[in-house]
């Protein structure tokens, strides 16, 4: 050692494909794939690559992804165009497509664009079951609403379970964690029926006024006597405008439990940043030192750890969020003023867009700050009524 290099505590590895950043859902549409171009650019100008192994990422085989998903749905996403949707009508209807809605629309290149997100979930996945990297990142990835044989909420192909299923190989038990301000019921709904893997998943829950309705904190898998996987989801459903001291105690409250508990042999987190303040689609109002603390909580149980990313729909915060939380993975302090030569360093400027800081207030002056429906009294009786879910857990 020369004294300036000194041994990395973790092994971190980042798995990307800069191809997934050039795809556009369509005009106006929330998910925007070059907020991970914004995210990539903030990384590599605190010089955050030097401390990670960089990993270009392949595209998902058909045959890697056929280990969740239905071979009739995979074909029909690498035959559908937006010009051929209509006569597909039938098939589109079947797997949640185009419609009304336009939440997952046909887009130019949406196939290489999903096979891009989860190649690299895969790739990140495969480098923890080889004990290559203790901490893998993809933040293209977190697609946690995609089905078997669904699309449904931006998500094609459900690159966590896919990555999930990898980790079963070498791991018995695997936590699933979801920061997303959506519930991750495409995860959920893939494991319900298994004690081998405990999804867990902190939303805004207002049944039919909150996409995608589902994750009240009664919603532990299938009550059935014979099934494995009762008791082996965890719901924490929240109200708007949630803020830092509360989103942490309760994170602290029930993840350090489970993690006790249930003991797992690695651990996947979906750190999507729409539960940041000031998100364009989310209710709450997190700062991003909040969002990171989760990922420093998880981090600390020393168990091998994927990141993937998710929803978020303010691009600069997302990009703040992730640049972050990748920091925080190969433990370096960031300053708090963004480096000079930042490309669109502009997006970040401006009393609106954070003044040119890494951590600005994402309360936005009180202007866009959402009213805090949560009270620390119920808060306490919701951490009460998950944890009640750990005693029937056998072993
Ligand atoms: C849009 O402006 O709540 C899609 C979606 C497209 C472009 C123009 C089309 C106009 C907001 C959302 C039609 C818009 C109709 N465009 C939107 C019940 C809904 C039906 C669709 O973070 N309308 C559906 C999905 C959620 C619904 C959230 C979160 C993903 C994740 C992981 C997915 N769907 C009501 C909304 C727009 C659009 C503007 C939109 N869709 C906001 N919330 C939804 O958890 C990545
Ligand atoms: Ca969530
Ligand atoms: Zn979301």
């Amino acid at each position: 050692a020369n004294g300036i290099e000194r041994p990395r505590d973790y092994v971190v590895s980042f798995h990307y494909n800069a191809k997934v950043e050039e795809h556009h859902f369509g005009r106006s549409h929330p998910m925007k794939p070059w907020r991970l171009q914004l995210t990539k650019q903030l990384i590599l100008s605190y010089g955050l690559e030097y401390a990670m192994d960089m990993y270009k990422t392949r595209m998902a085989t058909s045959d890697e992804l056929a280990l969740f998903h239905d071979r009739e749905y995979l074909d029909f996403l690498a035959e559908v165009t937006p010009t051929n949707l209509l006569e597909k009508e039938k098939a589109a209807g079947k797997f949640n497509f185009g419609g009304e809605s336009n939440d997952c629309p046909a887009f130019d290149g949406m196939w290489d664009y999903a096979r891009l997100y989860s190649g690299a979930s895969i790739h990140a996945a495969e480098r923890l079951v080889n004990g290559q990297s203790d901490i893998a990142i993809n933040w293209s990835g977190g697609l946690h609403h995609a089905g078997k044989s669904r699309a449904s909420g931006f998500c094609y192909l459900n690159d966590i379970v896919l990555a999930i299923l990898h980790l079963l190989k070498v791991h018995q038990r695997v936590l699933y964690i979801d920061i997303d301000v959506h519930h991750g019921d495409g995860v959920q709904d893939a494991f319900h029926s298994t004690d081998r893997v405990l999804t867990l998943s902190y939303h805004k829950y207002a049944g039919n006024d909150f996409f995608p309705g589902t994750g009240g904190v009664d919603e532990n898998g299938p009550a059935e006597p014979d099934n494995p996987g009762a008791r082996y989801s965890l719901n924490v459903p929240l109200e708007d405008g949630i803020d830092d001291e509360q989103y942490e105690w309760l994170f602290e409250m029930i993840t350090g439990p489970v993690i006790e508990q249930y003991n797992p042999g690695a651990i996947v987190l979906q750190c999507g940043a729409d539960s940041l303040g000031g998100d364009r689609l989310g209710k709450f109002n997190l700062n991003i030192r909040t969002h990171g603390f989760c990922v420093e909580f998880v981090k600390k149980t020393g168990r091998p750890l994927l990141l993937v990313g998710g929803g978020g729909y303010t691009p600069r915060n997302v990009a703040r969020a992730w640049c972050h939380e990748t920091a925080l993975c190969v433990g370096a302090d960031l300053i708090d003023e963004l480096p000079m030569h930042v490309p669109y360093r502009q997006a970040f400027e401006g009393e609106a867009n954070g003044d040119g800081k890494l951590y600005p207030s994402l309360h936005n002056n009180g202007v866009n700050r959402h009213v805090n429906r949560n009270n620390n009294a119920e808060l306490k009786k919701l951490v009460a009524k998950v944890l009640t879910n750990l005693r029937y857990w056998k072993g």
